[in-house]
């Protein structure tokens, strides 16, 4: 059961410009208006117009607080994906209905983190007018892939068990900061993270054996793949094959056409990679929640031209580095950061090669916060 608490909801007015009925002081003899008649709506107030004390629940993760919903109208359904204001929502039975957020739920998300996400369980009622439908509640996530984006919290998807990070060998070639950045943001969200190297075509592989051995050394799953040469697909299908696994990498790295390999049929639009730049043109547009013939689904997503990291403070990005942890606790000052201080253990560690230096880099960057950019 979801805590349930009470919150104070600053509800958005319902319309800008409220039409003038005539006899005013009859409304505010009844107390019946919320909107005074005294003035202040008059003058300007923004957009919020008043204050509620309501009953909410609060179920954690990322999920907007929420009303404690009568849902006896309501179905349960998934967010398979989303266009602007709507959502589509797939009911039990496997339609698709159109969804609007009931305004409540985007008045209460938190600091304006989008109110629905592409995974979403969530309550919605049928309207009475034609297969449009209302979301009434999310519920509780487990799972969630989120960025930070123009100061937000941004929740790219949820309710996934597995992020497949797919990069390609070449066309654009590897990022391993953006390899890393994505590792992070998994263990953070509670996810399996599975390293994808797509375009094995077109590479010599025996020149990068070295990543599947760094990373399988860090316990991460790392596979060739070639959605060219159907290398490394059979595994995928494997990987795939029950739960819920979320897509992720840069533009052009070929995740829409690793799909495509995998459930043949599926004519995911690809879009090709630029000549000039190896910069891939952004095909995907938005996230897609995908059923797999033999069981599983998956959440096809659009490459992020921008992928900063929320919610983790500089002094908590080391915890991320799993093979920093034996040395941490050897360096001379408690509260080393690794970075410019002296008798350092992790920085002994990477000179004696026993830290990749790549990794190390990767650290750098992301103790100083720099965003990785795709190219
Ligand atoms: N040689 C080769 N080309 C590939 C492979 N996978 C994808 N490509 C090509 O790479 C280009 C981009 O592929 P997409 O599947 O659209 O890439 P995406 O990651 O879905 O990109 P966005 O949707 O823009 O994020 C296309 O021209 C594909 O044909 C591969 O394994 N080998
Ligand atoms: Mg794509
Ligand atoms: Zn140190």
């Amino acid at each position: 059961m979801a805590k349930k608490k009470k919150v104070r909801v600053a509800f958005k007015k319902n319309r800008q410009k409220r039409t003038r009925t005539n006899d005013l002081t009859r409304e505010f003899n009844q107390g019946g208006s919320n909107e005074s008649v005294t003035g202040e709506r008059i003058r300007a107030k923004g957009e919020l117009s008043r204050r509620r004390t309501v009953i909410a629940e609060d179920n954690g993760e990322g999920a907007p607080v929420q009303l404690s919903v009568d849902l006896t109208h309501c179905e349960l359904g998934k967010v398979v994906r989303i266009h602007g204001l709507i959502s589509v929502v797939e009911d039990s039975e496997g339609r698709e209905v159109r969804c609007g957020v009931r305004r409540i739920l985007k008045t209460m998300s938190i600091e304006g983190r989008n109110v629905v996400a592409v995974g979403d369980k969530v309550w919605f009622r049928h309207s009475t007018t034609g297969s449009e439908g209302m979301i009434e509640k999310v519920e509780a996530r487990k799972g969630s892939i989120t960025r930070g984006y123009r100061l937000r919290e941004h929740v790219i998807v949820t309710n996934v068990d597995q992020l497949l990070i797919v990069s390609a060998l070449a066309e654009p070639g590897l990022k391993l900061p953006l390899i890393d950045r994505y590792l992070i943001s998994a263990e953070k969200g509670g996810v399996r993270p599975i390293i994808v190297l797509n375009k094995a075509d077109l590479v010599d592989v025996s020149k990068f054996q070295w990543v599947i051995g760094l990373y399988s050394q860090l316990g991460y799953e790392t596979i060739f793949a070639s959605a060219a040469d159907k290398r490394g697909i059979g595994r995928l299908k494997e990987l795939l094959s029950s739960g819920a696994t979320a897509f992720s990498g840069q533009s052009g790295v070929g995740k829409s056409s690793l799909l495509n390999a995998i459930q043949p049929g599926l004519n995911l639009r690809i879009g090709e990679v630029s000549d000039w730049t190896f910069k891939g043109k952004h095909t995907t547009t938005t996230a897609e929640l995908i059923r797999l013939k033999e069981g599983g689904h998956v959440i096809d997503t659009p490459g992020l031209r921008q992928f900063e990291l929320w919610g983790v403070e500089p002094a908590e990005v080391e915890g991320y580095f799993i093979e920093f942890r034996p040395y941490i606790p050897k360096c001379k000052f408690p509260d080393c950061t690794h970075t410019h201080e002296g008798e350092c253990a992790v920085k002994d560690a990477v000179a004696d090669g026993q830290i990749h230096f790549g990794r190390y880099e990767s650290y750098l960057k992301l103790y100083f916060g720099h965003t990785i950019e795709e190219s």
